[in-house]
């Protein structure tokens, strides 16, 4: 839909011109925004595509673990924010298509990439949501995570996603804090609560602490997308940053991390923590996790569920075309 108005073509032949470089990046480096239709490298442009619409799918693919949930919510007031947070998943999944979109890419082809296994999603979607609490720890930790990583986005070069992540971020504070509350109701609760918001804590942290991508020694992108300003910090420095922020708050419900190396360095005024397992979001990341078949197939049943509803749109559509065309027609 928004890929009609752009110059996507004259871009393209003029991708490396070392001028028109030099006055992208000064750009960049003044703080501007890039919008849709100013001169950008194809690599700038392509890196973009990737990185939105991976976290569009993540959106999408994310409210399944929750949507779990819903019907089972302990309270209407449990139910009727869950409800809501899903809701605002499958919206912000819509912004971030839209400004994907802008860099030439159409939704559809997006879809295919991302049903065909040739995109990718967040690693922590491919785990199962076992308890309630698992509804707390997702809110806590990584909605938590989203916010530590969402948050410097807002201030990204290319003006169409920094402008979506302003809402975006806005929702996701809402969310962190209905899953700390899930946390610390079930922590002060009866001592089978307790040990269920500790069982979902133990199972979520790593897969939370993975969620800001591969040590920043192995990250393939970060040195150019730092460049180019569409991250502004490395993903180990975020990583930190989550660990030092969640780490008071798990204490000061009385959970504990499953982390035998967890500790606070007097000297860096940062919690010192163990050795992630990189093995493991390896294996996740390239579709072996606990749950990555099932959420793939269910992505796929969603889309064919609702191809008669997108068939339905474009023959409407298409009949007030043809009415148009028609009474123009008649008119002259
Ligand atoms: N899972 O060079 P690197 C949410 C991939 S939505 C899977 O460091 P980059 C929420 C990476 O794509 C959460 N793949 O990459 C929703 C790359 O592979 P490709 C999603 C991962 O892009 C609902 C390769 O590993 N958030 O929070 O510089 C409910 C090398 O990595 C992961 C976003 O998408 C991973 N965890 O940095 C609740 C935010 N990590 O693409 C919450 C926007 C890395 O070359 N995205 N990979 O095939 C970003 O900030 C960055 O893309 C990342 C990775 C930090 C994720």
């Amino acid at each position: 839909m928004y890929t009609q108005a752009l110059n996507v073509k004259e871009e393209a032949t003029a991708a490396s011109d070392p001028k028109l470089e030099a006055r992208f990046q000064a750009h960049v480096d003044a703080e501007l925004k890039i919008e849709p239709n100013d001169w950008m490298p194809e690599a700038y442009r392509k890196t973009l595509t990737r990185q939105i619409s991976q976290h569009a799918h993540s959106e999408i693919v994310g409210m399944l673990p929750e949507g779990n949930w819903i019907t089972r919510a302990p309270t209407l007031r449990r139910k009727a924010a869950l409800l809501a947070k899903v809701q605002d998943e499958g919206g912000h999944g819509l912004y971030l298509y839209s400004a994907a979109e802008t860099l030439g890419t159409s939704r559809e082809q997006m879809f295919d990439q991302l049903l065909s296994g040739k995109a990718k999603y967040s690693s922590i979607f491919n785990y199962p949501t076992l308890t309630w609490a698992d509804i707390g720890a997702i809110g806590w930790l990584v909605d938590g995570a989203a916010i530590m990583n969402q948050i410097p986005l807002c201030r990204c070069s290319y003006g169409p996603y920094a402008r979506a992540m302003i809402r975006i971020c806005k929702e996701e504070s809402f969310h962190q804090r209905q899953g700390y509350e899930i946390m610390m109701t079930l922590a002060r609760g009866t001592p089978e609560q307790k040990a269920m918001a500790q069982d979902a804590l133990n199972r979520w942290w790593w897969p939370s602490v993975m969620m800001f991508g591969p040590s920043d020694k192995e990250s393939q992108h970060s040195d150019v997308t730092m460049r180019w300003k569409i991250k502004r910090f490395s993903n180990d420095d975020l990583r930190q940053k989550f660990v030092d922020a969640t780490v008071p708050q798990g204490h000061f419900i009385g959970l504990e991390f499953p982390d035998p190396d967890l500790k606070f360095n007097e000297k860096t005024k940062h919690w010192d923590f163990g050795a992630i397992d990189w093995s493991e979001l390896k294996r996740v990341i390239a579709g072996d996790g606990p749950c990555n078949k099932q959420r793939m197939k269910q992505r796929r049943t969603a889309h064919d569920e609702g191809r008669w509803v997108r068939e339905a749109a474009l023959a409407y559509a298409e009949k007030r075309r043809n009415r148009e065309v028609a009474a123009k027609v008649a008119a002259e």
